[in-house]
């Protein structure tokens, strides 16, 4: 046995926040977890030093799910975006440490590659079509083969998605969440003529993608996917808010455009009736806010039975320790979909340093022991934390819009 004798938290922005734990062994091991929540950081950073750090010295490294447990069921207060990006932080860190004592990558310990890569979506965007149709040829031109394209949407001032000029994608910028319009109408107008422009310009050979980020109703998200349909979607992404899991059976009732739901779900329970009813094609919960890679997977092994294939969420506000840990679950399970990839800041690569590599739309794991990937602590200190929210939605008439 190896008992944990140091538990450490450190906050860091390099380029945007992020909440790291780093847990050590007696016999020196160190794991890294990704316990980042955007927006709510020291929420979480708070939960983990002032109530599971004191609890994890002197426990044993080795007995992932037994702390897992421990954490999930000694609350009392279960589920939620905090807790359960706590308990993931410390279990992504753990299985980092067995992969270091076992002198093996992770998916290794997950059973060995399902796969030789891991097909890999990337975004495209654009002020208007024209600019949108370039950034899709220059993904094309680095080899992605899977492309999620999002627009600027006439009449609403900034569109979710759609980073202004020269600006690094996305907008946690401002101390007080800035103010956006939102128009459902023009979107729905607009954004089928959007995707098929992409189609028109560059053909069907690459996996087109789109999200939705919860904005719809469910007949109107029933519109979109019909209106979609000619463009042969991979997926639409979050087309409505999707704590009502059965209004999902609504829009399945209208379109057979594919529905990928999930980054915001933190829960086997959250999902439980889109897998089970096969209201889903993908479920796209992510690493860090889904319990870890023990939690992860059991979301990934539910789905397997129902047919429902995985598309983790992969974000920039997701660290490099978060891809890492979710690289080596996509390599490994049989109901693998497609990973998210965002990309990072280089300040946040000065930091977080991976070893995960892309070639031709696929990326693949570090094959270092463990996760691969290491926090130069340093150079952390040297990004300070400072707030910074997303943006707030509001309709024409003033009123709150899910955004
Ligand atoms: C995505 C997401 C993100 C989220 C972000 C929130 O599909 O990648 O919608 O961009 O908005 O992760 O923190
Ligand atoms: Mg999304």
């Amino acid at each position: 046995m190896s008992k944990i004798v140091d538990a450490k938290v450190i906050v860091t922005a390099p380029g945007r926040n992020y909440v790291t734990l780093k847990l050590t062994t007696a016999d020196g091991v160190v794991g890294w977890g990704d316990a980042t929540l955007n927006g709510r950081e020291l929420a979480v950073a708070s939960y983990l030093r002032d109530h599971i750090c004191p609890l994890l010295i002197g426990r044993d490294s080795q007995r992932i799910e037994d702390t897992w447990q421990y954490l999930y069921k000694g609350a009392y207060w279960r589920r939620g975006p905090v807790t359960m990006t706590a308990i993931a932080a410390v279990d992504i860190a753990l299985w980092d440490i067995k992969g270091k004592v076992a002198g093996l990558p992770v998916y290794q310990l997950l059973g060995g590659a399902a796969r030789d890569g891991v097909l890999t979506y990337c975004h495209a965007t654009g002020e208007d079509v024209p600019a949108l149709l370039d950034d899709v040829a220059a993904h094309l031109d680095q080899g992605f083969l899977a492309i999620r394209a999002q627009a600027s949407v006439p009449g609403v001032d900034k569109a979710y998605g759609v980073p202004a000029k020269g600006e690094f994608y996305e907008p946690a910028s401002s101390a007080v969440p800035e103010e956006g319009h939102w128009d459902t109408e023009s979107y729905l107008r607009h954004a089928p003529q959007v995707l098929g422009a992409v189609r028109e310009r560059f053909g069907f050979d690459f996996h087109l993608l789109h999200d939705v980020h919860h904005r719809l109703t469910p007949i109107e998200a029933g519109r979109l996917g019909k209106d979609l349909e000619e463009h042969r979607m991979f997926w639409i992404e979050d087309p409505t808010p999707a704590e009502d899991q059965s209004a999902f059976r609504l829009i399945r009732d209208h379109t057979t455009t594919p529905i990928a739901v999930g980054e915001v779900f933190n829960s086997i329970w959250d999902c439980q009736q889109l897998i089970t009813e096969r209201l889903i094609d993908y479920i796209r919960t992510s690493v860090s806010h889904a319990g870890g890679i023990t939690h992860l997977r059991r979301i990934f092994s539910l789905a397997e039975l129902y047919g429902v294939r995985t598309g983790c969420h992969g974000a920039g506000d997701l660290s490099p320790i978060s891809l890492s840990a979710a690289l080596n679950v996509d390599l490994a399970v049989p109901n693998f979909g497609i990973q998210e990839y965002m990309g990072h800041t280089e300040q946040t690569a000065e930091v977080f340093r991976s070893g995960y590599t892309f070639a031709n739309g696929y990326l693949h794991p570090s094959d270092e022991p463990g996760l691969g990937v290491w926090v130069d602590e340093e150079a952390a200190e040297r990004f300070p934390y400072e707030p910074r929210y997303l943006p707030v939605n509001r309709r024409r008439d003033g009123s709150m819009h899910d955004w």
